[in-house]
């Protein structure tokens, strides 16, 4: 297994669209073994393959708790099927926009297709945190990342930071 980094916004590489997996072989396999790897090291709850720089649409997450056995997840070319009227806010988090928090309104339930690592397709309902990060995860898979959910000043707050930051590691390393 490997570790991959994780890019940071802001990079236009998150604002891609990524694209359906034709065949679920060892190589997407290894790719999420190696992206359920990363997420643990960070630690996260969730990554999506765009954010170590992989345009497929692949996401991987695991929400057991600290001490309890490991429940992993591989999705390839997850769908929402439905989406609950009733909505819930979370607190989120992004690998990839790391220190800042924000709550993020979104539906509380949401029927999700998807092909697993052995390739068959796969329908769950999800609710609670899990329903919340895999709509974060797939949102990534179309450049979307959860400050867009917040208004156009807060995103810009946010990402400016991150900028801000970024700049001030290269300087710390010249
Ligand atoms: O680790 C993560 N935590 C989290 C918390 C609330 C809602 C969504 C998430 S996903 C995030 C990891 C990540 O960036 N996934 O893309
Ligand atoms: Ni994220």
């Amino acid at each position: 297994m490997a570790l991959h980094s994780v890019i940071i916004a802001p990079d236009k590489r998150l604002k891609a669209t990524s694209k359906p997996v034709d065949s679920v072989d060892a190589g997407i396999r290894r790719l999420m073994d190696d992206m359920l790897e990363t997420m643990y090291a960070a630690p996260g709850i969730g990554l999506a393959a765009i954010q170590v720089g992989v345009p497929l649409r692949v996401i991987v997450a695991d929400l057991s708790r600290e001490g309890e056995p490991t429940e992993p997840l591989r999705l390839v070319n997850p769908e929402v099927l439905w989406r609950s009227p009733e909505l819930v806010t979370y607190e989120e988090g992004c690998l990839s926009l790391p220190e800042h928090y924000a709550e993020v309104e979104r539906p509380a339930r949401a029927r999700i297709r998807y092909t697993d690592h052995d390739g068959r397709m796969i329908e769950l309902e999800a609710d609670g945190l899990l329903a919340t990060c895999l709509q974060h995860e797939i949102d990534h898979l179309t450049g979307v990342l959860f400050v867009d959910h917040l208004s156009a000043l807060r995103r810009g707050i946010i990402l400016r930071k991150l900028a801000k930051a970024r700049k001030a590691t290269i300087k710390a390393s010249v």
